[in-house]
C-alpha cells in the first residue's frame, strides 16, 4: 500500500454540486448586471463562498457594496444553493464512485473529506455518504481556504494520519495546490486534470483503487 488513507474533495469530485453553484451565483450576478459564464464558475471550485463573492465582483461596474449588503448577497446565494441540496439524493451519486470507496475502504484504508464548503454534512447527508468516511473535514472547521492546505492537514489529523501517507483526490487547481502544500499527493479528476501539476490523473473514478495500491 503506497498510501494508508484518502482524502476527497467533495464538489466536482464526489458529487456535481458545481452546477448548483453556479446557477446560484448567476441569479446573484445577473442581479447585480455582472456578466458570469461557466467559464468563470471554475475560478471559484475549491474557493470558500466568501472569496467567490470577491471573483465575481470583479467584473462590477456600480455603486459601492457594503460589508453588510455582502452579507445579504451570500446568505442569498446560499439559500438559493441549499434548495438545489434539498433535492439531490442517493442517486446523486454514481455507482463507480460508491463501488470504489467501499472497494477502497474494504482494503484497509483510511477514507476523509477535505471539503471548502460550510454544507458538506448536509450534502453528505441527502446523498446518504455520511457513514462512507471515517473524518469529515470542512469549511465549518477551517480559518483559510483552499489554496491554503489547512483543510486537508485539518483530514490528516482527524485520522491520525501523517500528510506523507494520505493521498488527495481534487478537481480544483486550488486544491491541488493545497494538497501539494500540506505535503500529500493529488489524483486529479476532471477540470484540474489540464494543468499537468497532479501526480496522478484520473479518466475515471475507479482507476483510483489501483493508484493507491500502486
Ligand atoms: P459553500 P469543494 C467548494 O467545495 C466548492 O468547489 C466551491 O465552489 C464553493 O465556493 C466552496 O466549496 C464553498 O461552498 O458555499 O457550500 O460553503 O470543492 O472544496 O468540496
Ligand atoms: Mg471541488
Amino acid at each position: 500500500m503506497q498510501y494508508k488513507a484518502v482524502i476527497f474533495d467533495l464538489d466536482g469530485v464526489l458529487v456535481f454540486t458545481d452546477k448548483y453553484h453556479y446557477l446560484a451565483w448567476k441569479k446573484l450576478a445577473d442581479k447585480l448586471g455582472i456578466e458570469f459564464t461557466e467559464k468563470d464558475n471554475d475560478r471559484l471550485r475549491g474557493v470558500s463562498r466568501e472569496e467567490s463573492l470577491n471573483i465575481i465582483l470583479e467584473k462590477y461596474r456600480g455603486e459601492p457594496i457594503s460589508p453588510e449588503q455582502k452579507k445579504e448577497y451570500l446568505e442569498e446565494k446560499n439559500d438559493i444553493y441549499r434548495k438545489s441540496l434539498g433535492e439531490m439524493t442517493r442517486d446523486d451519486v454514481a455507482k463507480e464512485v460508491r463501488e470504489t470507496l467501499k472497494k477502497l475502504r474494504d482494503a484497509g484504508y483510511k477514507l476523509a473529506i477535505g471539503s471548502s464548503s460550510k454544507n458538506t454534512a448536509y450534502i453528505l447527508e441527502r446523498t446518504e455518504l455520511t457513514d462512507a468516511f471515517d473524518a469529515v473535514s470542512d469549511g465549518t472547521m477551517i480559518t483559510r481556504s483552499k489554496p491554503d492546505p489547512e483543510v486537508f492537514l485539518k483530514a490528516a489529523e482527524l485520522l491520525s494520519e501523517n500528510p506523507s501517507d494520505c493521498l488527495v483526490v481534487e478537481d480544483a487547481d486550488a486544491g491541488v495546490t493545497a494538497a501539494h502544500a500540506a505535503g500529500m499527493d493529488v489524483a486529479a479528476i476532471g477540470t484540474a486534470t489540464t494543468s499537468g501539476r497532479a501526480d496522478y490523473n484520473l479518466d475515471k473514478f475507479e482507476e483510483l483503487y489501483d493508484i493507491c495500491e500502486g
